[in-house]
């Protein structure tokens, strides 16, 4: 277990006082941290997560630059040879039975040869947060002395490969349309896991003869119920059996697969990755004909998002490839082409009309001024259950960052301050919140929540 985690130029606790908010995130990030990556939860989840990572990484930047690029590397060290970064990468000495689907389940190594042998990978992926982490790291290292800015170019150097083989798969075989968003093949990819914005494709999903299992998570939570159902976790793990059959093989995937839907999320994640890659790829000097192709993502996306937008609902819709309909359901995922960027004024207007609006942030039941996952107005809302209607701190700090990108400075210095209150308030570094009362729940201990924090706090302002 490592020990330490250097405070270099750690930044003051700003004025609206999470006074002890800055060392104790730093101390969830400490404690959940392994030689050279971080459990995002110390039982919940012992393994290390793609996303998760990219977030932990945008935090450790503030306090230990090295450590923030090693975690970046510990992941990069298991890509796939396609260039997908698996979601899981399972840790060989976590405790036996603490998670489930484990490395022996996913058999990816044996099922594919474009898997790793070592250590153990799921067979998925999830939001492209890493080059945005990436470029963090790179910005805040300016601030230190020559050598350290050196090991951060020796970094980005190294880091910008993976990265482009990384989302050139994501807009490859995960876009074999050519249509500019990211086809997911199951809900945890999209890191929102039980939104329903999934419930009708997963609804579709016919569960065959499921191999037995059981839930450890279920064990580490106060109460069950926050987590997916039993019906939906048997879905899930069909919709793993299926890709078994199909041996992780894209095109055998894309032909039979039940669940394969364009996750608008993940495809905005993608983009404003892309503006983050163009960046690297002028610091690296990278060649010309590969700046163009990344623009030329950044742009592709940004159009599709538009034909995915819903001018009632005044949100962007996840599109069910094999329903061949829209997923009309009003979420967080909603607010896509905020995150996306590049946005005109009219567009910008509907977005930010819907985000204070009683259907989510301007929702005068709220403890914080803060969107729920899932809007209070849905059907299928629920304010403790996950994804289906608590408060997220790592979308707060998507939406955030977002809003400084679109030139909104004072509604995302009003965000900032609300999220590090919840925090503050609320008794720490909870993996979720409920949108009401503001009480923590999930894993107390979340390693990106604490992350965002410290990204928060760094970013100062009033
Ligand atoms: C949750 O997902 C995992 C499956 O990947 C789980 O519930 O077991 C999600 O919140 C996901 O977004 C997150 O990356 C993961 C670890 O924090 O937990």
């Amino acid at each position: 277990m490592r020990e330490e985690l250097t405070p270099e130029g750690m930044p003051q606790p700003a004025r609206e006082n999470p006074g002890e908010v800055n060392p104790l995130a730093a101390g969830v990030l400490r404690r959940n941290s392994l030689e050279s990556w971080t459990r995002p939860a110390p039982a919940l989840y012992p393994h290390q997560w793609s996303w998760d990572s990219a977030f932990i990484a945008l935090g450790l930047a503030h306090l230990d630059n090295r450590r923030a690029a090693q975690e970046m590397e510990t992941l990069f060290a298991s890509q796939w040879s396609t260039g997908k970064l698996p979601h899981v990468i399972f840790n060989p000495e976590a405790p036996p039975k603490s998670y489930f689907p484990d490395a022996e389940r996913w058999s990816s190594a044996e099922l594919s040869s474009d898997a790793p042998s070592s250590p153990h990978t799921s067979g998925l992926c999830q939001p492209p947060v890493h080059a945005i982490a990436v470029l963090r790291i790179w910005e805040s290292a300016q601030a230190k002395d020559k050598d350290r800015i050196e090991l951060a170019r020796e970094f980005l150097r190294d880091s910008y490969p993976r990265l482009l083989a990384w989302h050139l798969y994501l807009t490859t075989a995960r876009d074999p349309e050519g249509s500019g968003l990211v086809t997911i093949y199951h809900p945890w990819e999209s890191g929102t896991d039980n939104s329903p914005r999934w419930d009708e494709a997963l609804e579709a999903v016919e569960v065959g003869d499921l191999p037995p299992y059981t839930r450890y998570d279920l064990q580490h939570v106060a109460d069950p119920s926050h987590r997916p159902s039993d019906e939906e976790y048997d879905r899930y793990l069909w919709l793993l059996e299926t890709l078994k059959q199909a041996r992780y093989d894209e095109a055998a995937i894309y032909e039979s697969h039940p669940f394969l839907v364009k996750d608008v999320l993940f495809s905005a994640i993608l983009i404003a990755a892309n503006e983050a890659l163009l960046k690297i790829a002028d610091a690296v000097e990278a060649p010309e004909e590969e700046r163009a192709l990344i623009g030329g993502w950044v742009e592709r996306g940004r159009e599709s998002l538009e034909e995915h937008w819903d001018p009632d609902l005044k949100l962007c819709l996840d599109y069910d490839l094999r329903a061949g309909k829209a997923a009309r359901v009003r979420t967080v995922a909603g607010f896509a082409p905020l995150i996306a960027g590049g946005l005109n004024p009219e567009r910008l207007r509907e977005l930010l009309d819907t985000l204070d609006s009683p259907t989510f942030a301007g929702n005068p039941r709220l403890a914080f001024a803060l969107p729920p996952s899932t809007s209070p107005e849905e059907p299928g809302f629920h304010p403790r259950s996950y994804w289906r209607g608590p408060v997220w701190p790592v979308i707060n700090w998507l939406l955030w960052w977002s809003l400084l990108r679109a030139g909104e400075q004072e509604r995302a210095q009003k965000m900032r301050r609300d999220a590090l209150a919840q925090v503050a308030d609320e008794g720490g570094f909870a993996e979720y919140f409920e949108p009401f009362s503001g009480e923590p729940l999930g894993s107390p201990d979340q390693s990106w929540t604490a992350a965002v924090a410290l990204d928060f706090l760094a970013a100062g302002g009033s």
